[in-house]
């Protein structure tokens, strides 16, 4: 029934939609964005739908999180994704409603625009100056930042899908979110464990990965050696776009075992650490449904 609502507008595929009046009406409840979140910057108020294990939600949090940036985020059930029911036609995660003053809250789908969108906001509000902006965004920001989205997020997949056990590591997450029910916990992690260790062979003949850790350790060597270089980060003295969408794909599986690999067998340890300790997710605010 709600599938078949028009929705007032669509840009491109991946693009921005604003949500009718009608749909919203029609959608499960939703608490209505945060005061908390409203009131504490021109930003305007912040939720994100994600999963804990995306990269691309990850990231976005990430960017939050350095510009302290007060946002709410709402865990999605990975196998009914009851919780984006509203948003019939874009089906993945990260989705971003962002409001301001007292207008309806927009729908923006797919990182980089949500990415660009807050980054828009960001500047209005002049939470950076606008040189420090225009360095964040630099062109080589935004090349590492697709480097990172077509390349580094490709092997998250599989290197923490390589077996049984490390998928159900991976999504032992499920089993903290407030929101769920014990049996979406049980369902989401058995089931949803056991689907993402079937799906990982076709993801590496998609991607053509032979040897997945050989292949991030390559490309996380690459990330040190033509972006970081001899910079404390790319950015130079202060991360860029580039640093916080890399720093999102690790953040996303810090419960593994991969990540405990790579921060073993690769030099990325001391950059990420910086990164830590500016990126501090001090104004974040889980939302139960
Ligand atoms: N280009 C999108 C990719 C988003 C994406 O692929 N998200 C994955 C999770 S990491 C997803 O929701 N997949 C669909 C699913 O889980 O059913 C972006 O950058 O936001």
């Amino acid at each position: 029934m709600l599938r078949r609502l028009p929705i007032k507008s669509m840009a491109a595929a991946g693009g921005l939609v604003v949500v009718s009046k009608v749909e919203r009406a029609l959608a499960p409840p939703v608490k209505p964005l945060s005061c908390i979140a409203a009131a504490a910057g021109t930003v305007g108020s912040v939720r994100l739908y994600q999963y804990e294990i995306c990269p691309f939600c990850n990231k976005v949090k990430a960017m939050l999180d350095l510009f302290k940036v007060p946002y709410e985020t709402v865990d999605v059930n990975p196998l009914s994704k009851k919780e984006i029911k509203f948003s019939a036609d874009y089906r993945k995660v990260p989705i971003m409603m962002l409001g301001q003053g007292g207008e309806e809250a927009t729908q923006v789908n797919d990182s980089p625009l949500i990415a660009s969108q807050l980054l828009d906001r960001i500047e209005a509000a002049r939470i950076l100056p606008s040189a420090d902006m225009a360095n964040f965004r630099s062109p080589s920001a935004l090349e590492w930042a697709r480097w990172s989205d077509e390349k580094l997020a490709v092997l998250l997949f599989p290197n923490i899908t390589r077996s049984f056990s490390e998928s159900f590591q991976a999504f032992g997450y499920v089993m903290e979110v407030p929101h769920f029910s014990w049996t979406d916990k049980i369902s989401n992690q058995v089931v949803g464990a056991f689907a993402m260790w079937m799906a990982q062979g076709k993801i590496k003949k998609k991607y053509s990965i032979d040897d997945e850790r050989a292949a991030v350790r390559g490309a996380i060597a690459h990330w040190l050696s033509e972006g970081v270089a001899d910079r404390p980060f790319a950015g130079g003295e202060q991360p860029n776009f580039g640093d916080v969408c890399v720093f999102g794909c690790l953040k996303a599986i810090d419960r593994t075992d991969a990540y405990r690999e790579i921060m073993a067998e690769t030099a990325i340890g001391p950059w990420f650490e910086r990164m830590a300790s500016v990126v501090k997710p001090g104004n974040a605010r889980t939302l139960r449904q």
